[in-house]
């Protein structure tokens, strides 16, 4: 394995705009030595996750470029760990500063989040994902190194990393959604959507009508809209505006071959296909992002392959589901999630929210969520609690919300951990709530048939309202004395630089 060297000066952005493409971001985040690049071969069955899960196992590793695929004669390589727990890389990808910090990422995406651009159309000709065009018989996705992932998993899967275009056949509106795809054949991959899912909703709009649903999907797309595909938005929602909001330029479009859908310019491999609802295939099991085996194989609806179109020597993008630190649905997936938690929170009117983390370790993000207040009145903290519970970013799986007080850091799972344990007491500070919104694929809930119904535990770790004047006191270094300290770090030959402290005691000098 060759380590790319880490330059002297670190990549600078210019806070406003992304990079274009997955090329230009991954020349951003080799700069910031976020890239390692394996020339060595290595096998796609297996071997690629395992290698992937192994050094993933650091929050600090690099995304994986495996450029030397065994019996490939395509030229394609992987790009795996491409986000994972790496905040530099989600910074770098919608063009804020790496330094951030995870609260200031979370403030900065909800600023992001309320800027759309539509996308716009390129010519053909220039586009990029054109420089190999093949329709018809001539497809063969097989030639195509495709990871097998975890040893029990039903096949080989083309799409994880991927985004897949879909049509509202009523309105128009283009739906960009992440959904599995295993590859069955030449021209024949399996399209598994779980009920509710846009692409599914869409899917049998057009099977309604008696007609194929077109699609159209790449599996090697840049970050961002591999990241905004993956979130949930409402169903009348354009992805593709939200895209271009959070990047900062709209995304760039181009006309297909084979369906009337536009295809992503800028994508390394894009295929053009439709989805009959008579023509089903077994498909999975998957490895999920919860660490376990979803559901058992089951028959799912194929794409029949059209067109394919790629750059030369295309990059694969594939996202490995595992528990953390080893899942694409890691750092980036936190923010976002958190970032809109705290949008729900500040459209109640609840005052006094100072910071909200779903930390990832937690099923992605999905089991936990930490909201920091400056208690302000009695059942304040109640009400933050429930409202956490259910607000509709918040509301999906979660099974632990946990307040926390204003000196006490959310994104700092230490300092979470030491509210939980000298504030709270469990025979106090528990409430539960039983039949929520939750998922088949929880595997806590046992059996089966109790799926999909969760339960939710709200747990009050704030310094107790009613007894708020007598609570101990924290201790904390003197205001003054944090600031000589700091002022003098170098001259003391300190390591590192001084750290941020959340609490710091004003008392008097
Ligand atoms: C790597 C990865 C794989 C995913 N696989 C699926 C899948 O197979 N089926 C599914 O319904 N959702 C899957 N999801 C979750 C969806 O992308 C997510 O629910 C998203 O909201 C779907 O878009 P939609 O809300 O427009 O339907 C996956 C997410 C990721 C990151
Ligand atoms: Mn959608």
């Amino acid at each position: 394995m060759t380590k790319t060297s880490k330059p002297s000066s670190t990549y600078a952005t210019d806070n406003q705009r992304g990079p274009r493409d997955l090329r230009e971001w991954m020349g951003a985040i080799e700069s910031d030595g976020g890239l390692l690049r394996i020339a060595a071969p290595v096998d796609v069955q297996e071997e690629l996750a395992a290698a992937t899960y192994m050094v993933a196992q650091d929050e600090n590793s690099p995304a994986l470029l495996f450029e030397n695929l065994e019996n490939d004669a395509s030229g394609t390589s992987i790009l795996s760990n491409m986000l994972g727990a790496s905040n530099r890389r989600y910074a770098l990808a919608v063009g804020l500063d790496p330094d951030l910090s995870t609260r200031e990422l979370i403030l900065a995406t909800r600023d992001r989040s309320k800027r759309t651009l539509a996308p716009v159309d390129v010519p053909s000709d220039t586009a990029p994902v054109n420089e190999i065009v093949i329709t018809g018989d001539e497809i063969d996705l097989t030639q195509l190194p495709v990871p097998h992932f975890w040893p029990r998993d039903g096949g080989k899967y083309i799409g994880t990393g991927d985004i897949t275009f879909t049509q509202d056949p009523e309105s128009g509106r283009i739906n960009v959604g992440c959904y599995r795809q295993m590859l069955h054949g030449p021209r024949r991959v399996g399209m598994y959507c779980s009920p509710g899912k846009h692409g599914l909703l869409d899917r049998e709009a057009w099977w309604a009508r008696g007609k194929d649903c077109e699609v159209v999907v790449a599996y090697g797309i840049d970050p961002v809209p591999f990241m905004v595909a993956a979130q949930s938005y409402g169903s009348d929602v354009s992805e593709l505006d939200i895209i271009g909001g959070l990047v900062g330029s709209p995304m760039e479009l181009t006309d297909g071959v084979a369906t009337s859908l536009p295809i992503p310019a800028r994508a390394e491999i894009v295929i053009e296909g439709t989805v009959s609802k008579d023509d089903l295939a077994m498909e999975g099991p998957l490895g999920e992002f919860t660490g376990y085996y979803g559901r058992p194989e089951s028959p799912q609806p194929v794409i029949d392959v059209k067109a394919l179109h790629m750059r030369k020597q295309p990059i694969m993008t594939a996202a490995l589901m595992a528990d953390y630190p080893a899942c694409e649905i890691g750092a980036y997936y936190a923010v976002m999630r958190s970032a809109a938690i705290w949008d729900d929170l500040d459209r109640f009117g609840i005052p006094g929210v100072q910071s909200v983390y779903c930390h990832p370790a937690a099923a992605s993000s999905w089991g936990m969520t930490v909201v920091s207040i400056k208690q302000q009145y009695a059942g304040h903290t109640a009400q933050v609690l429930s409202a956490a519970a259910q607000c509709p970013a918040g509301s999906y799986f979660t099974k632990w919300i946990i307040a926390v007080d204003e000196d006490v850091d959310p994104t700092d799972i230490n300092q979470v951990l030491w509210a939980l344990s000298t504030r709270a007491n469990p025979a106090d500070d528990i409430d539960l709530q039983r039949r929520t919104w939750s998922t088949g694929l929880d595997p806590s809930q046992f059996p089966p048939e109790d799926r999909p119904y969760g339960s939710k535990a709200l747990i009050d770790a704030c310094k107790p309202h009613k007894h708020l004047a007598e609570f101990p006191v924290r201790t904390m270094v003197r205001k003054s004395v944090h600031d000589r300290v700091a002022d003098r770090w170098e001259e003391m030959k300190l390591p590192g630089q001084p750290p941020l402290l959340s609490a710091l005691d004003d008392i008097e000098d």
